[in-house]
């Protein structure tokens, strides 16, 4: 199958193509893909907020793939009511979430950002030409751009600091990270095809982002905004800020490639 995400109707017309016209498709093909546990309140509005005619009118089609976790509210109906491929995670956590999502993709690129309308989607237009254009994984990252008032606790931000200072240390012939938490990325296929992941909790971030490095991609970053969460955070500062910080050690000590 070429794209597990396609609707049953597209999947026969991309058949039709034959392998010039296939190739060809996929490398036209964006997925967009929201993380979404309980996320009802916002997720419609993130999804409005996707700029899918100007991606399109650059020559792209567009899939804008859901992955939910077992949600007990109407996530799930908002996202197919909004146009979106719904798929379940296998197991719990986000990490878990993007690994089940990341199984099922092919195409060019690859955007991920949360549901909980933090980000602003609208990045993805500034993402596109530097992933065109040499780059092969983007970060928007919220501590070189701006942070709403409110949207991140001092813990969070003091945590956020510490976790880049580590991650800067341990992996020094990275790219210096300036937010290895964030929660708006954007990859190259290629990327997505090597990272290889088995974190299925927030220390995802961490593990893609160590990964990234090891195996030599250049990562860009752009400033972004970050706005205020309306809802319930499924973060612990601490359970997951240890984990994530755990989660670095483990990639510098595992596998130096
Ligand atoms: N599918 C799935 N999505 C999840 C799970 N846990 C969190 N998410 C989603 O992942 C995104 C990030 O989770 P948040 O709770 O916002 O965590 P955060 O952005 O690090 O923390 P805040 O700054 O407090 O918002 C959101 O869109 C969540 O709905 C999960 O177990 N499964
Ligand atoms: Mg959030």
């Amino acid at each position: 199958m070429l794209n597990s995400y396609f609707s049953a109707d597209i999947f026969i017309y991309y058949h039709n193509l034959g392998e010039y016209g296939m190739e060809h498709m996929h490398d036209k093909t964006i997925c967009i893909l929201l993380p979404a546990l309980n996320e009802a309140e916002t997720i419609g509005a993130v999804i409005d907020r996707i700029p899918l005619e100007q991606i399109k009118a650059q020559g792209y089609e567009v899939n804008v793939v859901v992955v939910d976790g077992n949600s007990t509210d109407a996530t799930g109906d908002i996202a197919i009511s909004k146009g979106a491929r719904l798929l379940k995670q296998k197991g719990k956590g986000k990490g878990d979430a993007v690994q089940t999502a990341f199984e099922g993709f092919e195409g060019r690129f690859l955007f991920m950002l949360d549901a909980d309308d933090t980000y602003d989607p609208e990045e993805i237009l500034t993402m596109i030409p530097l992933l065109e254009n040499g780059c092969d994984v983007v970060l928007g990252s919220r501590l070189n751009g701006s942070v709403q008032r409110g949207a991140m606790s001092t813990l969070n931000y003091v945590g956020n600091r510490a976790i880049n200072m580590t991650a800067n240390l341990l992996f020094p012939n990275g790219h210096k990270a300036s937010d290895v938490c964030t929660g708006l990325w954007g990859f190259k296929e290629e990327v997505i095809d090597n990272l290889d992941l088995d974190a299925d909790d927030f220390d995802i971030e961490a593990e893609m982002y160590t990964k990234c490095i090891k195996n030599g991609f250049k990562v860009v970053e752009i400033p972004i905004a970050y706005k205020c969460r309306p809802n319930e955070t499924k973060l612990n500062s601490f359970s997951d800020g240890a984990r994530i910080m755990f989660r670095l050690l483990k990639e510098r000590v595992r596998d130096n490639n």
